[in-house]
């Protein structure tokens, strides 16, 4: 495979689970308890948010497709770059629905570029890549597997390009504030003078459309959640009684924090890894964040990390916008 990895890849894998251990135990240890929705995705996981996504109430990823499908030239031209050739780089690339449709723009139109898909599943990565070289062939596909900042540096080893680095799906919502500041700090560190982002922010908007996108009727949502307590008892040995476990959802339409937690029926004792985690009836356990911004919000977030706004692209409903910012 012409996938991309550290040499020290291999010897983190035992430490990536020694990660997840000793994380999940401090966030059941601490006060409110917590859990980090960055470990929902096991493969369980991944075929959940397949499922949330194709729901009706999650307007998420349409808007963000429409952006990509029906606004794609208007894209292009705000990160076109002089014609220089460059690296598109997508973090968390997943199937690449989305960039799909800009990257094609950009073969089409006999632009020179590299196209670097960053995820820190291998897997995702290997079937990308297939599916590329079958589908675009004059399409040069350079996979990174691994954590997205150091393979951010392994790409500006590869090469001295401009970079155009993507980040979609609001999945700059999953950071708290205070770390989405930093994450946006540290992307312009790793970045140079000219380079270019894109992000995808969900908007506030009407408070009841998005609480329902995370409250779903069917419990999808709910079962997203819960499924990470299956994911700690498998793979830590746990003992969580999902019976015991209620799935409440809130939307505060002031901060543009939607959270997610879980709430314990009753008073219950869980053993995590040899530890004993107490659990009160009715206390919670804090779960997601899926932070919505205002377009100032997201003007302020460039302004104060260093990055100069270059345009801001909604879709046709105006709920979702990719922002475009230079270094
Ligand atoms: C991946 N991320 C942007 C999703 C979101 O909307 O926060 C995850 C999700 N959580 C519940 N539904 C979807």
């Amino acid at each position: 495979s012409n996938i991309e990895t550290d040499s020290s890849t291999t010897e983190t894998i035992p430490n990536r689970n020694e990660k997840f251990q000793e994380e999940i135990v401090e966030g059941l240890r601490s006060t409110p308890k917590k859990l980090s929705s960055k470990y929902f995705y096991d493969k369980n996981g991944d075929k959940l948010f397949q499922e949330i996504m194709a729901m009706p109430e999650y307007y998420l990823t349409p808007c963000e497709l429409d952006i990509f499908k029906n606004k794609t030239v208007e894209l292009a031209d705000k990160l076109s770059l002089g014609n220089e050739p460059f690296d598109l780089i997508e973090l968390g690339a997943g199937d690449a629905l989305k960039s799909s449709y800009l990257f094609r723009h950009f073969v089409r139109d006999g632009r020179d570029f590299s196209y670097m898909p960053i995820d820190i599943s291998g897997n995702i990565l290997n079937e990308l890549q297939q599916r590329l070289q079958k589908e675009l062939p004059n399409l040069d596909v350079v996979a990174l597997e691994g954590e997205y900042f150091d393979m951010l540096e392994k790409a500006s080893a590869i090469s001295e390009r401009k970079k155009v680095v993507l980040f979609l799906g609001s999945n700059i919502g999953n950071m708290e504030l205070e770390e989405a500041y930093q994450f946006c700090n540290s992307l312009n560190k790793k970045l140079n003078k000219g380079d270019l982002v894109l992000i995808g922010f969900d908007l506030k908007k009407n408070p009841n459309t998005i609480l329902n996108a995370y409250n779903d009727k069917n419990g999808l949502t709910a079962k997203f959640n819960l499924n990470l307590l299956v994911r700690i008892n498998r793979e830590l040995e746990a003992d969580f009684d999902l019976s015991q476990f209620e799935h409440y959802q809130t939307y505060d339409p002031i901060s543009g924090a939607c959270r997610s937690y879980l709430v314990s029926l009753s008073k219950q004792d869980v053993s995590v890894a040899d530890e004993i985690i107490s659990f009160e009836e009715n206390e919670l356990l804090e779960m997601e964040i899926s932070q919505k911004f205002s377009k100032a919000d997201i003007q302020e977030l460039a302004d104060k990390t260093g990055f100069a706004f270059v345009d801001q692209i909604a879709d046709s409903k105006n709920w979702f916008v990719d922002a475009i910012w230079q270094v």
